[in-house]
């Protein structure tokens, strides 16, 4: 059910070990995808909405009169939604709000000089599309993990587009309606995937392009965020979900299964990657795999993503070895069941982020931890964050010196000019010097 890759005794002979390679993960195939999506971008960039109309008919199997969603039916969806589903938003909201705010950087502005000042200033976007996918589970709890930083980051315009859903008469999954209810989201579209890439970019009529595109998607979405990417900036190209566990012999095997499950069970595709020292673990946790499989709903894609070639059980001499082999994989999900687990988390360099000890499974950070759970997939963890108010700003240096401070200066730029022999360069500072009289570097 799950394969078994045993890393023991390896070192020891002296070979090198490549654990990147080793423990592979599912490519993300876009190239296929790319071509696919390239001619619905260039067509809703020239016939606008006509096109998105015609889309929802193909794709959604919907006849719109508009992509708009009016607002009552934004409303009205938190009407309906079940007290203890609005409840546990409200609490996740609240939670990842709390985090958000603390996270927020503030100016800074450093005195270089006498008279000369750098200031780092922090502008928010202005404008944010928020991509929420639909299809059998639609994951509302992303529109909260899309929508609270950028709202905390300050910034003022954010519209959101779902597919249209054929069984909702043409509107966006009433659950993820009622989210944005719940967040004050009033601007939202009945447009799925690519189509919804390109009004963001290019904008529609009734819909002005945006500065960044957030959210996941299918692999359509993220191939058409792929080429759209440098005219609208992007949050991530998101992968299948993986988790990866190092544990030693103080893991609970049934925690440890239930959470592999957990993930496996988005995605045929998803990675679950248990690595251990301890080989009677391992085998105590394939066991619990086997139990628990049989019980899960969705026990189709849960065995194809665990029998997959991305997921396995990795044997490792010991934990120093296993830190290597986590890091080295870069996991969107990292889950630490040792004996002293904060102190092998915070040894961790690659992780989209890090679940500390028994009480913290990854299902608690998909949902209500504060934490964010859009995160990078793929061994991007190596170079990129999960979404996070520092997402949607950017920074912009602001520089002010005055007379003195650039007089004191001027032969530095004036140096560095020459040496790239750009002269004109130097000049444009002497010449504010030369004019009055005044002698630059004195
Ligand atoms: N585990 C997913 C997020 C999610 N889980 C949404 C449930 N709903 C990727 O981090
Ligand atoms: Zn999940």
């Amino acid at each position: 059910m799950i394969r078994r890759l045993d890393l023991r005794g390896r070192l020891a002979t002296g070979e090198r070990l490549d654990y990147r390679a080793l423990v592979p993960r599912a490519e993300l195939a876009l190239e296929e995808a790319l071509d696919g999506v390239r001619p619905i971008l260039e067509d809703v960039r020239h016939r606008g909405v006509e096109a998105l109309l015609e889309y929802a008919e193909r794709f959604d199997g919907v006849k719109l009169a508009s992509v708009r969603v009016p607002p009552q039916a934004i409303t009205g969806a938190l009407e309906t939604l079940d007290a203890d589903v609005r409840a546990a938003f409200e609490e996740s909201i609240a939670r990842l709000r709390a985090v958000s705010e603390r996270e927020r950087e503030q100016d800074t502005t450093v005195d270089v000089v006498p008279g000369g000042t750098i200031t780092n200033r922090l502008v928010p976007y202005t404008r944010v599309g928020v991509y929420a996918p639909g299809g059998l589970a639609p994951l509302a709890s992303s529109v909260v993990m899309t929508v609270v930083p950028a709202q905390i980051a300050g910034v003022g315009s954010i519209a959101l587009a779902s597919p249209p859903q054929k069984d909702y008469g043409g509107l966006p999954h009433p659950t993820i309606l009622a989210v944005c209810a719940l967040l004050g989201v009033d601007e939202v579209y009945a447009v799925g995937g690519a189509g919804a890439v390109a009004m963001f970019t290019y904008g529609v009529d009734g819909c002005e392009p945006a500065d960044f595109i957030a959210g996941p998607g299918r692999i359509s979405t993220v191939a058409a965020k792929r080429l759209v990417r440098g005219i609208v900036g992007i949050d991530s190209e998101a992968g299948p979900t993986e988790i990866a566990i190092l544990a030693d012999e103080s893991a609970d095997p049934a925690y440890v299964a239930a959470d592999l499950i957990s993930q496996a069970e988005h995605d045929p595709m998803a990675a679950s990657v248990l690595v251990t020292p301890d080989e009677s673990l391992a085998d105590a946790v394939v066991k619990e795999l086997e139990l628990q499989v049989e019980a899960t709903k969705h026990l189709g894609r849960i065995q194809a993503a665990l029998a997959g070639e991305q997921s396995g059980v990795v044997l490792v001499d010991d934990l120093e070895q296993g830190l290597a082999v986590v890091d080295a994989y870069a996991a969107e999900h990292l889950e630490i069941h040792t004996v002293d687990a904060a102190r092998w988390a915070s040894r961790v360099r690659n992780a989209g982020a890090i679940f500390v000890g028994a009480w913290a499974p990854v299902s608690l950070g998909d949902y209500a931890a504060g934490s964010n759970h859009v995160l990078p997939t793929g061994g991007c963890a190596c170079h990129s964050s999960g979404l996070s108010v520092r997402s949607f700003l950017k920074a912009v240096h602001v520089i002010e010196y005055d007379q003195a401070a650039l007089r004191d200066v001027e032969p530095h730029v004036s140096a560095l000019a020459d040496a790239e022999d750009l002269p004109a360069h130097g000049a444009a500072v002497r010449i504010r010097f030369a004019r009055e009289g005044d002698q630059p570097g004195d």
